[in-house]
């Protein structure tokens, strides 16, 4: 650590701040129990199961921090936790609602970060597909166990001088499910436990489990110290965006992140081990881990399914998961709005749970008009991060105009003064609430069902203005795997890609797989021999076509619902669609549209003009070719040229 005045000016802040946590900790332990010489500040250290005190010692030999503190995951914690991120400038308090927090982040970190992110494994075609020679590939990026060695041996050692290291136990699934899995997060961050609180199962009935010599999945986090010290302004924020890494290593379920404070960067529990990590396991085990959320909808005649959706990031899971139908009749309840993991029982029938605790959604374009469920849910125990503030202590994001009061006066995410003029978004558009799941007013009964919820169809779908209609069902099981690895979407604020580029995302996946893309898909296909007689049907939708003026085609949102009851229709074998090249769509007249206001221009959202599904064959197959090679199961191929046939015969 360089000798400079304004990183010690840092240090001792946080070191004022690590006081203040001791104290603030004191009524519960005694400062003379310690782990190999680092102060225990919270928690008993007798507490840890062997492998888990191991982890911890040999973590806290590498990063060095002043103290560790056991988290129990109780209200008193949370509340110790928040006071010091207040008094260290990291949240804002938001007296407008009950418990909730605004954090605004350094601005150099704010969504995820796909270039920095690595699966280690020692063969690399583990990990990824062979590319064509020359062709950059863009299916995730691999690393050797040496190079994983060496980026944390640059990075970590006493990266947690002078803060405290949390030890955050928890599960992925209701505790104790036989779905579920634990995980073991270290971190420096007092943010990350308390939304880790929020977003799982955390706390002592998991250390329980864990002292009963239950196994863990390995995650150690730290905001990271950077060479040359960040801005003053910034020290609420300490992060190391230029040297921010994300590591995964599937052989021994660990999982390193450094650099950087951020959502999916940070709260390990969700894309680096629900998702990376999990589909590693999902596949060894026979099962699967995905991007997508579950939702129950009960028809006008009370019968209820469940149904799976993937769609890539902010492109409408949580808006799906949380929906409030406008066909009469329908109710829709939420399992899960972001990770679904899938097995099928020993009757043939997929089954899936939520594996988190909460959701971390998308704050812009949220309103009572477009989600009035989440509106019920976000407004207490909530962290926002990089949404807008009002001068009424409440929050603003764009999607809300109608919402707040025109005399507030509104900050921006980057604590600038805000107005309509000011011609930037008040929020950053990948700003965030992250809410416990049990607060939705519409969270289903079910949701916590060990056994997980029976699942009658998979959905996938993105963001594509032009070309791809509103709805279309896969021939079959097969058919619905190649439409899965086809898929495409405009890029999100999620993660570090500018501006609005149409990018494959197979499965909604691209950032997230956990091993070789071409081996999951043999997984998937593998999936059909597993089924009983309900093998799920999959189809594709498409809620953002747009017309040559450039707007939506579709309402969207809970007129959606029009589109799920075709889809429950189509399990039920109703003779209501007709065959198209691509697939079955819905026959004239089958999509109700009864009570929908406003015109829509039905063919043209319908409309499957050649020239277009014959670039989109010829892209397709460039993308296998290029990014997979050899590493593409022939079914898939096979897929691709009858479509190819079938197009070129429309
Ligand atoms: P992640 O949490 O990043 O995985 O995203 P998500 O898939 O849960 O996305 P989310 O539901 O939060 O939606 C992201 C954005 O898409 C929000 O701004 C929504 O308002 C918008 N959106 C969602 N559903 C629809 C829809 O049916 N039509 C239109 N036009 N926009 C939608
Ligand atoms: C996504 O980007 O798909 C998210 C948000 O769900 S994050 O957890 O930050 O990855
Ligand atoms: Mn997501």
């Amino acid at each position: 650590m360089p000798d400079n005045v304004e990183k010690n000016q840092y240090i001792s802040c946080v070191t004022t701040a690590s006081r203040y946590a001791k104290t603030m900790a004191q009524p519960n332990v005694g400062l003379y129990k310690h782990l190999r010489g680092t102060n225990i500040v919270h928690g008993d250290p007798h507490s840890l199961s062997p492998k888990v005190r191991a982890y911890v010692e040999e973590c806290a030999a590498l990063c060095q921090p002043e103290n560790i503190h056991i988290c129990d995951g109780s209200d008193s914690e949370n509340l110790q936790l928040l006071r010091l991120m207040q008094h260290q400038g990291t949240i804002q308090s938001l007296p407008k609602y009950d418990n909730c927090w605004l954090a605004r982040t350094n601005p150099a970190d704010v969504a995820r970060v796909e270039s920095r992110t690595y699966i280690c494994t020692r063969d690399r075609r583990e990990t990824i597909p062979n590319t064509k020679p020359g062709v950059k590939g863009v299916l995730g990026n691999w690393m050797s166990p040496e190079d994983m060695d060496l980026a944390i041996q640059q990075r970590f050692p006493g990266c947690m001088r002078g803060r405290t290291m949390y030890v955050i136990p928890f599960s992925m699934g209701p505790v104790g499910s036989p779905l579920s899995k634990i995980g073991v997060e270290l971190t420096d961050s007092p943010y990350v436990v308390s939304s880790m609180r929020v977003m799982t199962r955390m706390g002592t009935p998991v250390l329980n489990l864990l002292a009963e010599g239950e196994d863990f999945v390995r995650c150690l986090h730290s905001v990271g110290s950077p060479a040359v010290p960040l801005k003053d302004e910034y020290s609420g924020w300490p992060c190391d965006p230029e040297r921010t890494i994300i590591l995964h290593k599937p052989d021994t379920n660990d999982i390193v992140s450094y650099g950087s404070g951020y959502g999916g960067n940070s709260l390990l529990g969700k894309k680096c081990f629900a998702l990376r990590i999990g589909s590693t396991i999902a596949k060894r085990e026979g099962w699967l881990a995905e991007h997508m959320l579950i939702l129950g909808i009960t028809n006008p005649e009370g019968r209820k399914r469940y149904i799976a959706a993937a769609f890539p990031s902010a492109c409408g899971k949580t808006n799906l998961a949380m929906m409030n139908p406008t066909l009469p009749g329908y109710k829709v309840e939420c399992v899960g709005d972001d990770i679904a993991w899938m097995k099928f029982d020993e009757n043939g029938q997929l089954r899936g749970i939520n594996p988190e605790n909460g959701f971390f959604g998308v704050a812009p374009g949220t309103s009572t008009e477009t989600n009035p469920n989440a509106m019920k849910t976000v407004f207490k125990n909530t962290i926002f991060t990089n949404v807008a503030a009002t001068s009424d202590g409440g929050v603003y994001w764009e999607g809300l105009e109608n919402e707040v009061d025109p005399q507030v006066e509104i900050t921006d995410w980057l604590g600038q003064p805000w107005n309509k003029s000011t011609g930037r978004p008040a929020a950053h558009p990948n700003s965030r609430f992250c809410s416990p799941a049990d607060q939705c007013p519409i969270i289903d009964p079910a949701w916590e069902d060990p056994k997980g919820v029976p699942i009658d169809a998979i959905l996938f779908g993105g963001r594509r203005p032009a070309g791809v209609p509103l709805v279309y069902e896969s021939f079959n099981w097969q058919h619905g795997v190649f439409l899965g690895a086809a898929m495409r979407s405009e890029s999100t604020a999620a993660a570090e890609h500018k501006g609005k580029v149409l990018m494959h995302d197979p499965f909604a996946m691209r950032p997230f797989f956990g091993y070789n893309f071409g081996h999951y898909l043999e997984h998937w296909l593998s999936m059909q021999a597993r089924s009983g007689a309900s093998l799920p049907k999959i189809f594709h939708v498409n809620w953002f076509r747009k017309s040559s003026e450039g707007k939506f085609l579709w309402p969207g949102f809970g007129e959606n619902s029009r589109v799920l009851d075709w889809i429950l229709r189509r399990i039920d074998n109703e003779n209501n669609a007709e065959a198209t090249p691509i697939g079955y769509i819905p026959a004239p007249g089958a999509l109700r549209l009864d009570g929908l206001e406003g015109n829509i221009d039905m063919d043209e959202l319908f409309s499957l003009p050649k020239d277009f599904w014959l670039q989109e064959v010829e892209d397709i197959a460039r993308y296998f070719e290029e990014q997979l090679g050899n590493d593409l199961p022939t079914p898939i191929l096979n897929e691709l040229n009858a479509l190819r046939e079938r197009v070129q015969n429309m």
